[in-house]
């Protein structure tokens, strides 16, 4: 990979500042109050060119539309957010390899971290911990200190970024069994198997069919372009060069939050509350209440409704299709199911809901509770593994053509008010 990427990066490099020097006084868009006080949501003002989400379309990776990868591995989605393309089958043997023979450099002083915390501790904060912790490793951050050149920052951020993939999925199921009092708390890598399966072993899960749906899981959730708060935090964290390890523990730190990565748990435990309260799968009428019922108590309905797309989620129709195929009689997933065809028409009807179509959240904790996977506040840890890929990614595109600090410029509500009356 570091060696089709030193082929590459220098020409994106050369193209990306030229483009800026020639065109970069073009405006490409208004701002108004309305985006400075809501969330900058929409607003044209970074670039990443590892993934877009076109509102009527869903995620692309390199412009490849999700559902033509969803057979692949995630180690295939990895490449292909760096290099462009994907590896051929050497090359994806070559880093499956890498990967395998850095898993096993993992430095043990990580799980005394983790260890020195309550086991009730939130898993993503010790997930985030853990590789925090593990900054002490940072070849970016050596290379930074020995003088290195500009042009070579995305050499020691993709060694750092493929240490954190190896170690992540090892940490990340420690976690798992620690904080659900599953004795031993680590299981030893199977060197048999592939990144994905591997972590679904050493969580202690060796079903294969679980082991095919962790390999989607990751596939799906590798990357959704550079503005959602995990991206962005880690785009920030980075642009300061801090290494990434600070920028990636950052980012998932906004995964963490309920309207992001946190919301797939809360999916779950609303699907469940309904399957309780209704003793199994309710009819449409009695759903259709139960979801007006959490509106009306000021709740949002998790799972629904997204900040750019438009459409049903086109992860979330993967994930419908696997369950589809390989566990229909489960009631959980007939209700996650079910509840596709109810809450769309209930959100329709609320005027300021941009998007009343499920996101990936209301899909995948159905299928992870199937196989016994049932630590909600686990759920999120799984999206941080896969996140990374595509967090990591971003940070070697942006090292790689030599990206600015951010810096935007803040104003007060007094100058807001000024403006407006200029205006
Ligand atoms: N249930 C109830 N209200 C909803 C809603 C839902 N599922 N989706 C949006 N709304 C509300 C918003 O809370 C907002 O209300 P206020 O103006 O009173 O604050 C209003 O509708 C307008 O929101 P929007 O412009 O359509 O959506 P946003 O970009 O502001 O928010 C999101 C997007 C995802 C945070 C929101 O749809 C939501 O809270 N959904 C439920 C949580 C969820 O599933 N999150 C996971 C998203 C996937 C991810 O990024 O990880």
């Amino acid at each position: 990979l570091k060696e089709v990427l030193a082929q590459k990066i220098p020409v994106w490099r050369d193209e990306i500042k030229s483009f800026v020097k020639e065109h970069g006084d073009k405006k490409i868009g208004d701002l108004t109050i309305g985006h400075a006080y809501g969330g900058m949501r929409g607003l044209k003002a970074m670039v990443c060119d590892t993934s877009e989400v076109p509102p009527d379309k869903g995620l692309l990776i390199r412009n490849t539309p999700l559902k033509e990868l969803q057979h692949t591995q995630p180690e295939e989605i990895f490449w292909l957010l760096c290099a462009g393309e994907m590896p051929t089958d050497e090359q994806l043997a070559d880093l499956q390899a890498d990967l395998k023979a850095r898993a096993k450099k993992i430095p043990e002083y990580v799980f005394a971290v983790i260890d020195a915390m309550p086991k009730d501790s939130h898993p993503m904060c010790m997930l985030d911990t853990g590789i925090l912790a593990l900054e002490r490793e940072s070849e970016f951050r050596k290379g930074y200190d020995a003088g290195m050149k500009k042009d070579q920052y995305w050499e020691p951020t993709l060694e750092d970024s493929l240490n954190i993939l190896a170690w992540e999925p090892i940490i990340a199921a420690y976690v798992y069994r620690r904080h659900a009092g599953k004795e031993p708390f680590r299981i030893a890598p199977d060197d048999k198997l592939a990144w994905g399966p591997n972590y679904a072993h050493m969580m202690g899960f060796d079903d294969p069919k679980f082991y095919d749906l962790m390999r989607l899981y990751l596939v799906l959730h590798s990357d959704h372009e550079g503005g959602n708060v995990s991206a962005h935090t880690c785009h920030c964290i980075g642009s300061a060069l801090s290494d990434p390890y600070y920028a990636v523990s950052g980012g998932l730190n906004g995964l963490a939050g309920p309207l992001h990565g946190l919301a797939n748990q809360e999916c779950l435990g609303w699907l469940l509350q309904v399957l309780e309260q209704f003793k199994g799968v309710p009819s449409n009428e009695v759903l259709e209440k139960f979801a007006w019922d959490t509106l009306n108590s000021g709740k949002v309905v998790p799972g629904y409704g997204h900040a750019v797309l438009r459409i049903t989620d086109p992860r979330f129709d993967i994930f419908k299709e696997w369950g589809g195929k390989n566990i229909p009689e489960d009631p959980v997933y007939q209700l996650m199911a079910k509840t596709f065809d109810v809450v769309p028409e209930v959100l329709k009807q609320i005027k300021k809901i941009k998007d009343p179509w499920p996101n990936v959240d209301a899909a995948s904790g159905s299928l992870l509770y199937h196989f016994g996977l049932k630590e909600f506040p686990y759920y999120t840890v799984l999206f941080s593994v896969s996140r990374t890929m595509g967090m990591c990614s971003q940070l070697i595109m942006s090292r790689g053509w030599g990206e600015a600090i951010e810096r935007p410029k803040s104003v007060t509500t007094a100058w807001m008010k000024a403006q407006a009356a200029k205006a």
